[in-house]
C-alpha cells in the first residue's frame, strides 16, 4: 500500500485548455493547501481567460513549451509534482497535420520525464481510453487496464506512445509516476472544435450542426470535474507505477447526443446535416472504472447527463465572447475538409 500523497505546489501543464483548467479550478475550490503553477503554450486551444479571476497567490502562469528543457530546468526545481495534461488533442487535426502531435504529445512527455527524473519529483499523466483503439457497437465489452493498446489515429497512436514512455521510464529509472486513461469529457471551456461545443455554438451561430457519418459511433461521456475529481484522487492515493481508468458509464450513441441538443435547444430533431465521416472513425469507446472505484473509492457526482448537458448549453449561451473568437476559423477550416 503506497502512503499517501500531499502535494503542496504542482505543475499543471496544458492548464490554460478545457479539461486542464477545469482541473485548477478544482483544486483552487477544493485544495486551499495547494499551490498551482500552470505551464502553456497558449497555442489555439488554450486561453488565459480560461484561468481569469483566479486568486493569484494560489496561482502562477509560465508561458511555455513543454519542449523547452532549460525552460523546465528553470521552473520545475521547487515543486513537488506535474499533472501532465498539455497535449494536441483533436482527432480531426491529428488526421489534417500529424506533426505537432508527435512533437508534443511524445517529444514533450519524453522532456516532462526527462525532468522529473533529473528532480526527482512526482508525475500524474494524463492519457485517453484512445489508446485502447475501439469496440463493436454490439460488443458487451469494456476497456480494462488490461486491454492491449491498438490506437487508431495519429492522435491517438501518439497519446499511446507517451503512455509508453512513461511506463518505460518508470521501470527503468524508478520514476514515481500514475497514469490515468479518461473517456470523453464535456463542460465549460472547451474549444468548439469539439462535438459538443460545435453543435451548440453551431446553433447559437444559425448554422446547421453536422454529424458525421450515420451517427452510431458511441462515445463514453463524463463531465470534466468528475475528471478531475479521479485525477486528484489518483495523485494523492494512487499506487505508484499503476493506471487507472476513468470512467462514467455514460454510453451514448452520437445521433442520440445531437438530438438532445437539439431538444434542448428548441430545435426540430431533425435540424442538422449528414457531413462526410472522419477516416479510420472509432466506433465505439467504453470504460471500466472498477479499478479505481474499488481500490480509491473514487465516484462520479455528475451522472445526469441530460442535466450536464443543460448546464453546458446555458455556459455557452452565456459565454459568447469566450467562444466568438475562434468560432469563425473552426468552421472554415471544418469546411475546406467537407465536415
Ligand atoms: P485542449 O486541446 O483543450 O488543451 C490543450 C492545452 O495544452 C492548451 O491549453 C494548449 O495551449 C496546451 N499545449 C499544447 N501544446 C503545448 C506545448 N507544447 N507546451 C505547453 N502547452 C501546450 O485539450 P483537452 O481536451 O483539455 O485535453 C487535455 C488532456 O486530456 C490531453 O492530454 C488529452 O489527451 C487528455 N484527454 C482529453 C479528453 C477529452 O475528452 N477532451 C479525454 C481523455 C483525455
Ligand atoms: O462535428 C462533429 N461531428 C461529429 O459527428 C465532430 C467535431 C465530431 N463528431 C463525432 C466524432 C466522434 O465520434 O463526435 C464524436 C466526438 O468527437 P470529438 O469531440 O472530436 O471527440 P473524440 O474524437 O471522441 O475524442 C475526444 O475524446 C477522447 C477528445 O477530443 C480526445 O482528446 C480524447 O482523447
Amino acid at each position: 500500500m503506497t502512503e499517501a500523497f500531499t502535494p503542496k505546489n504542482i505543475i499543471v501543464t496544458g492548464g490554460c485548455g478545457f479539461i486542464g483548467s477545469n482541473f485548477v479550478h478544482y483544486v483552487v475550490e477544493n485544495h486551499p493547501e495547494v499551490h498551482v503553477t500552470v505551464l502553456d503554450a497558449l497555442t489555439y486551444a488554450g486561453s488565459l481567460d480560461n484561468i481569469k479571476g483566479l486568486p493569484e497567490d494560489r496561482v502562477d502562469f509560465v508561458h511555455g513549451n513543454i519542449c523547452d528543457a532549460e525552460l523546465l530546468d528553470k521552473i520545475v526545481p521547487g515543486h513537488d509534482a506535474i499533472v501532465h495534461y498539455a497535449a494536441e488533442s483533436h482527432n480531426d487535426n491529428s488526421i489534417a497535420d500529424p506533426e505537432p502531435f508527435l512533437k508534443t504529445n511524445v517529444e514533450g512527455t519524453f522532456r516532462l520525464l526527462e525532468s522529473v527524473r533529473k528532480f526527482g519529483i512526482r508525475y500524474h499523466h494524463i492519457s485517453t481510453d484512445e489508446v485502447y483503439g475501439d469496440l463493436a457497437l454490439d460488443d458487451p465489452a469494456r476497456f480494462t487496464e488490461s486491454t492491449p493498446y491498438h490506437p487508431s489515429s495519429p492522435y491517438s497512436s501518439t497519446k499511446a506512445s507517451s503512455d509508453l514512455l512513461v511506463r518505460a521510464w518508470t521501470r527503468t529509472y524508478g520514476l514515481h509516476t500514475t497514469i490515468s486513461n479518461c473517456s470523453n469529457n464535456y463542460g465549460p471551456f472547451q474549444h468548439v472544435e469539439k462535438f459538443i461545443p460545435r453543435q451548440i455554438t453551431n446553433i447559437l451561430s444559425g448554422i446547421r450542426p453536422k454529424l458525421y457519418g450515420n451517427g452510431l459511433n458511441v462515445r463514453d461521456w463524463i463531465h470534466t470535474d468528475d475528471h478531475s475529481s479521479a485525477v486528484w484522487t489518483i495523485l494523492t492515493q494512487g499506487r505508484l507505477g499503476e493506471t487507472y481508468l476513468i470512467g462514467a458509464d455514460g454510453e451514448k450513441n452520437n445521433l442520440d447526443v445531437l438530438k438532445l441538443i437539439l431538444k434542448q435547444m428548441g430545435q426540430p430533431e431533425d435540424a442538422f446535416d449528414h457531413v462526410k465521416d472522419r477516416p479510420g472513425h472509432d466506433r465505439r469507446y467504453a470504460i471500466d472504472s472498477t479499478k479505481l472505484r474499488t481500490e480509491l473509492g473514487w465516484k462520479p457526482q455528475h451522472t445526469n447527463f441530460e442535466s450536464g448537458l443543460d448546464k453546458t448549453i446555458e455556459w455557452y449561451t452565456n459565454h459568447q465572447e469566450w467562444w466568438e473568437k475562434t468560432k469563425a476559423a473552426t468552421e472554415k477550416r471544418y469546411k475546406a475538409q467537407g465536415q
